[in-house]
C-alpha cells in the first residue's frame, strides 16, 4: 500500500521523503522515482511498549513513493510518462510549493498549483471515461456499467474530481482497474518557509481542498529536517517551544495511513508488543491472517481488549477480572486499537 507524493517541480517532494525514510537522495532537479517504508508513529504502542518492556517494539508501516516532479509543468501539461507515475499511486499526497525558491523563478502560488493539478487530473480521467463509454455504448455493454461512465463523464466536464461521488450515486466496482487519479484519496501538504510552518491555511485554500474532497495541511520540509536531526528529548522540548504536541511530519504519516483507511490492531507480550495494519472493515478472521496463516487457518476465536479499555484497567488481568474482555468470532469487524489475542489450532 503505497502513497506517492506528487506535485510540480522543485515543491520538496524529495525533502520530505528524505526525512520520512531516513534516506539521502539528492535534492534539486527530478530524479528516479523511489520507494521507501516509514515507520507511522503511535502513541499507542509506545504506551504498550512502556507497560510489557518487550524485547521488541514494531510500529506499523506504509510505503511512500517519491514521484518526481516537471519543473514548468504548470504551464505545458503533464507528460504521459508522469501521469503513469501517478497513477501507480494508491493515495496521492500532493505537495504544493509555498517558499520562494531560489532555483523557480516563479512566486509561489498554492492555490494556482492545486488548481493546476487538479485540472491536468480531470483532463487524463475525462479522457479514460470517454473513451471507455463510447466503447460501452457502442458494443452495447451492461447498461449499469453504461451508467456508472455517465455519472462519472457529467461530474468531470463540470470540473468535479470523481473521489466527491457519492458511494449510492457511483458503483466502483466499475471503476477499478482504469487508475483513475481524481478518484484516489487526496492528501494536500503545503510546503512552507520556515517562519510560516506553523500557520494556518488561508480559507480560500482550505475551502478549495475540501471541495475537492482531500484534506490538507501545512508544514515546512526545512523545519522538519532541523527537526529529524534532533534526539528524541530535544525533539519534544522544540515541539514545546513552537506550541506544538506533535511535529508536522508525524500528523502528515498518520493522516495519510487514515487516508488509505487503513487501521492498526495490536498484538503484546513480553517478546514483542507489534502494531499491525489492516484495511477498516476486516473480519477478525483476515486479521489473524495478518499474523501468520496458520491462525487464519485454524482460527477459534479472538480475545480483544479495546485500546481503551486496556488503558483504564492497567493489565491484561485486571480487563478479565471486571469482565471486560471480549471473545469474539471469526466475523468480528476489528476495530483500531484492539488488542487481540487469537486463539487457534492447526
Ligand atoms: N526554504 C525552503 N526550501 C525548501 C523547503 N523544502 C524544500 N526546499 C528546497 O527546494 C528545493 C527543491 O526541493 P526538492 O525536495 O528537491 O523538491 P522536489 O519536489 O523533490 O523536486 P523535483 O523532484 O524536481 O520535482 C531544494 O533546494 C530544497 O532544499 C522548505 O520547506 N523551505
Ligand atoms: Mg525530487
Amino acid at each position: 500500500m503505497k502513497v506517492g507524493l506528487v506535485g510540480f517541480g522543485g515543491s520538496g517532494k524529495t525533502t520530505v521523503f528524505n526525512i520520512m525514510t531516513g534516506q539521502d537522495v539528492p535534492v534539486g532537479y527530478g530524479g528516479e522515482l523511489r520507494l521507501g517504508a516509514v515507520t507511522v508513529p503511535d502513541e499507542r504502542v509506545d504506551r504498550l511498549s512502556a507497560i510489557f518492556s518487550p524485547r521488541k517494539t514494531t510500529y506499523a508501516e506504509i510505503s511512500f513513493c517519491d514521484v518526481p516532479g516537471e519543473h514548468g509543468a504548470q504551464k505545458t501539461g503533464l507528460s504521459p510518462k508522469a501521469l503513469q507515475q501517478i497513477r501507480d499511486q494508491e493515495a496521492l499526497c500532493l505537495v504544493i510549493r509555498d517558499f520562494e525558491s531560489p532555483a523557480l523563478a516563479e512566486a509561489p502560488d498554492p492555490l494556482g498549483d492545486l488548481e493546476a493539478f487538479h485540472a491536468e487530473c480531470v483532463l487524463a480521467d475525462l479522457d479514460i471515461v470517454e473513451r471507455r463509454l463510447d466503447r460501452a455504448r457502442k458494443e452495447r455493454e451492461n447498461p449499469l456499467e453504461v451508467a456508472a461512465f455517465e455519472v462519472m463523464a457529467a461530474h468531470l466536464e463540470a470540473e468535479r474530481p470523481l473521489r466527491t461521488i457519492p458511494r449510492t450515486e457511483l458503483n466502483r466496482d466499475f471503476t477499478r482497474g482504469f487508475g483513475l487519479l481524481t478518484d484516489r484519496p487526496l492528501l494536500v501538504a503545503v510546503n512552507r518557509e520556515e517562519d510560516r510552518s506553523a500557520v494556518a491555511l488561508p480559507e480560500g485554500l482550505s475551502r478549495r481542498i475540501a471541495e475537492l474532497g482531500g484534506a490538507g495541511l501545512a508544514l515546512s520540509a526545512s523545519v522538519e529536517a532541523e527537526i529529524a536531526a534532533l534526539d528524541p528529548e530535544e525533539q519534544a522540548e522544540f515541539l514545546a517551544d513552537l506550541g506544538l504536541s506533535e511535529s508536522a511530519l508525524t500528523r502528515f504519516i498518520r493522516t495519510s495511513y487514515g487516508l488509505l483507511d487503513l487501521i492498526s490492531f495490536f498484538t503484546v507480550g513480553e517478546d514483542e508488543v507489534r502494531a499491525w495494519t489492516i484495511r477498516r472493515g476486516t473480519a477478525a478472521r483476515g486479521a489473524a491472517g495478518r499474523i501468520h496463516s496458520d491462525l487464519e487457518r485454524g482460527f477459534i476465536r479472538a480475545e480483544v481488549i479495546p485500546y481503551e479499555v486496556f488503558m483504564e484497567h492497567g493489565s491484561e488481568q485486571a480487563v478479565k477480572l471486571a469482565g471486560r474482555l471480549q471473545i469474539e468470532g471469526k466475523d468480528y469487524v476489528v476495530a483500531d486499537g484492539d488488542i487481540v489475542h487469537v486463539r487457534f489450532n492447526v
